[in-house]
C-alpha cells in the first residue's frame, strides 16, 4: 500500500486543528501508521524543505515551520499521496477550493496549516527523515473490506 507523510504545521497545532485533520483522513478511509509531536530544529526544517533553498520565501518558511510544535504522521492507503494533496487544496489557501483543508481553514500562503508529500518518492524521503522503521506500525483493520 502507498504511504504519505503528513504534518500539521505550527499554526494548525496552535489553532486546534490536529483532530480535524486526522479526522478527515481517518473518515476518508486512510490508515494512520505513524504519529508523533515534535518541534523541528532549523537543520531538520532545511532538510525537509531542501528543494526550496535559495528561494525568497525560504528564510520565512524555516522560521515559520520551526516556530512551534508540529504533528508528524504517516498515512497509508490506495493512491494516498495524490488524495491527501487534493484534500489539502492548493498551496495558497486563497486558491484552494472551498471544502479542502486549506480552503476551509487558511487565508495566507505562509500559514497554510498542513503539509503533505507531493509524490511517492518525496513521501519515502520525508517518512525516513521523520520516522525510524520501528516507529511505523503495521496492523490489520477489519473494516478494510468495507473500503476496498
Ligand atoms: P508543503 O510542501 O508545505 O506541503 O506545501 P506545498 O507542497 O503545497 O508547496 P511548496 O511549493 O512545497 O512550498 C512549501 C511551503 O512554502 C511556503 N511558500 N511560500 N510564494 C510564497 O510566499 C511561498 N511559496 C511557498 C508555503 O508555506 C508552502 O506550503
Ligand atoms: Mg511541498
Amino acid at each position: 500500500m502507498e504511504r504519505t507523510f503528513v504534518m500539521v504545521k505550527p499554526d494548525g497545532v496552535q489553532r486546534g486543528l490536529v483532530g480535524e485533520i486526522i479526522s478527515r483522513l481517518e473518515k476518508r478511509g486512510y490508515k494512520l501508521i505513524g504519529l508523533k509531536m515534535l518541534r523541528l530544529t532549523p537543520e531538520m526544517a532545511e532538510k525537509h524543505y531542501a528543494e526550496h533553498r535559495g528561494k525568497p520565501f525560504f528564510p520565512g518558511l524555516i522560521s515559520y515551520i520551526t516556530s512551534g510544535p508540529v504533528v508528524a504522521m504517516v498515512w497509508e492507503g490506495k493512491n494516498v499521496v495524490a488524495a491527501v494533496r487534493e484534500m489539502m487544496g492548493a498551496t495558497d489557501p486563497q486558491k484552494a477550493l472551498p471544502g479542502t483543508i486549506r480552503g476551509t481553514y487558511g487565508i495566507d500562503i505562509g500559514r497554510n496549516v498542513v503539509h503533505g508529500s507531493d509524490s511517492p518518492a518525496t513521501a519515502e524521503r520525508e517518512i525516513n527523515l521523520f520516522f525510524s522503521p520501528e516507529e511505523l506500525v503495521t496492523y490489520d483493520r477489519n473494516l478494510d473490506v468495507w473500503i476496498y
